[in-house]
């Protein structure tokens, strides 16, 4: 009997997943339907350059999406669900600081963490939880009423998270079994056909919208499904083309003339969907809530620390020079020119500077020259010893996240920022889970000094490079 790797389990979920987000929302298969049709004119265009970030079949593959949850315990039963497919909790994302507008979540990703892993099937999930304790969205009585509504509630069978476990301890399951388990993995993020309770959801929804769409229902589902790009500007074009209307900016690094860093991504409002609503008299009621999008990205080059902070400090640099605006200049166009001037433009100058994360590989037939191995890795790129390939960013960046929520929020909600916030951070949250939220610099930077090992192994080199 053949058993389901855990790699097999996440791609085969993946494309369930998504085969079921296209009935549920169609707008997602059109927008799958034009990043594959850009991705087959940029690999045309540009041939072997376009798979440098990963190859077209892992990119033509390759989804994120988001989930949001209630409670610690909620978010401890996903990360089994997704144990089991491979998937590991990475990095600490705070979107209730990150925006100007009501986002009462903390988050982190869910996703394969080594390379092998993620070219075999690099699917991620975004996981939000909420944040019911934090006064600046809650006062003491609402947060009572919340906390048992969500205590209440069940979004995993047990059957599911048996299964779940059973995957993770033997590292696959068995096919019959593993049918059962997508089965309900998959079910568990459908939209629910429960009538929801009209009232207690609008309360919600005036503190804010995430926080009715996660705490005023009692299933969860799949908030978007992205695919990714390789020419995101592109994609918005055709987009608008087709007549649907994309929110006004693409979050993330400008379009520019350098290499592609980290993440750009933008998204279009999904329609309403149809929901049954119960009234305060009881009855049921058709109704409908605009909660769920479209989304997609464009995945660059990780960032090292360093790089990051030169990000978020351009980022700031943007937002100032957007503010003083005297020249009409679109954000997008004080982006370039802000970046033009301070990010390095090639790749060779982001891995001198110690900007970005690249791994390393002994040239194949490289120039036999009699002179001593040179010491340092830009000297043996530079003499062709060695090649160096990008490391593409994994992750998620929180402004943008917070961009993508608000951007989709009908109402603005209301946070009191008087108030002091309570602290939540990774250690947190990987004793609320039960697991170690992995730092994502750290996985970078462990892939990039491998490579160097190997480097140094093969080349004789003593020491490390
Ligand atoms: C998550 C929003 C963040 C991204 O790609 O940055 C996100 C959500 O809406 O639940 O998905
Ligand atoms: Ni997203």
């Amino acid at each position: 009997m053949s058993t389901l790797s855990q790699w097999q389990l996440r791609a085969a979920f993946a494309a369930r997943l998504s085969k079921m987000y296209g009935r549920e929302v169609p707008a997602y298969t059109t927008l799958v339907d034009v990043s594959q049709e850009v991705n087959e004119d940029v690999l045309r265009a540009q041939g072997a350059d376009a798979e440098r970030l990963g190859s077209i079949s892992r990119v033509t593959a390759e989804r994120h999406g988001a989930i949001r949850v209630g409670t610690p315990r909620e978010l401890g039963q996903v990360a089994r669900v997704f144990a089991a497919l491979g998937m590991h909790p990475v990095g600490f994302y705070d979107l209730r600081e990150a925006a100007a507008s009501a986002v009462p979540v903390v988050s982190t990703a869910f996703r394969p963490v080594d390379g092998d892993e993620l070219a075999r099937n690099p699917f991620r999930v975004f996981t939000s939880m909420l944040t019911p304790a934090d006064p600046r969205f809650f006062d003491p009585g609402l947060r009572a009423r919340l906390e048992n509504f969500l205590a209440s509630r069940e979004l995993f069978p047990p059957e599911l998270l048996t299964l779940a476990d059973r995957a993770t301890a033997d590292r696959g399951l068995p096919h019959h079994e593993a049918e059962r388990f997508l089965e309900l993995a998959v079910g568990a993020f459908e939209l629910s056909p429960e009538p929801v309770d009209r009232t207690w959801y609008e309360t919600l929804e005036r503190v804010s919208a995430v926080a009715a769409d996660i705490g005023g229902v009692r299933s969860t589902h799949i908030n978007h499904l992205t695919p990714r790009v390789l020419d995101i500007d592109e994609l918005y074009r055709r987009m608008t083309e087709r007549g649907i209307e994309m929110i006004d900016t693409i979050q993330g690094p400008p379009a520019w003339r350098g290499p592609d860093v980290l993440l750009r991504q933008t998204s279009f409002r999904a329609l309403a969907e149809p929901r049954a609503m119960r009234t305060p008299d009881g009855d049921v009621v058709s109704g409908a809530l605009r909660v769920r999008f479209g989304e997609v990205e464009a995945r660059g080059i990780a960032l090292t620390r360093a790089g990051r902070a030169l990000y978020d400090k351009l980022l700031a640099l943007v937002d100032e020079e957007s503010t003083r605006a005297e020249s009409g200049a679109s954000r997008a166009e004080i982006a370039r020119s802000v970046w033009e001037r301070h990010m390095p433009a090639t790749e060779e100058e982001l891995a001198a500077q110690g900007l970005a994360y690249f791994t390393y590989q002994v040239a194949a037939g490289r120039p036999r020259d009699d002179g001593p191995v040179p010491e340092s890795v830009s000297e043996l790129v530079r003499r062709g010893w060695v090649r160096a390939a990008p490391v593409v960013y994994e992750d998620f960046l929180p402004r943008s996240a917070a961009g993508i929520f608000q951007s989709n929020l009908s109402s603005e909600g209301t946070r009191h920022s008087e108030q002091q916030g309570t602290a939540y951070d990774a250690g947190w949250l990987s004793d609320a889970i039960g697991r170690e939220v992995l730092d994502p610099f750290a996985l970078y930077e462990q892939e990039q000094k491998r490579s160097l090992a190997r480097v140094a192994r093969e080349l004789g080199v003593d020491g490390s490079l």
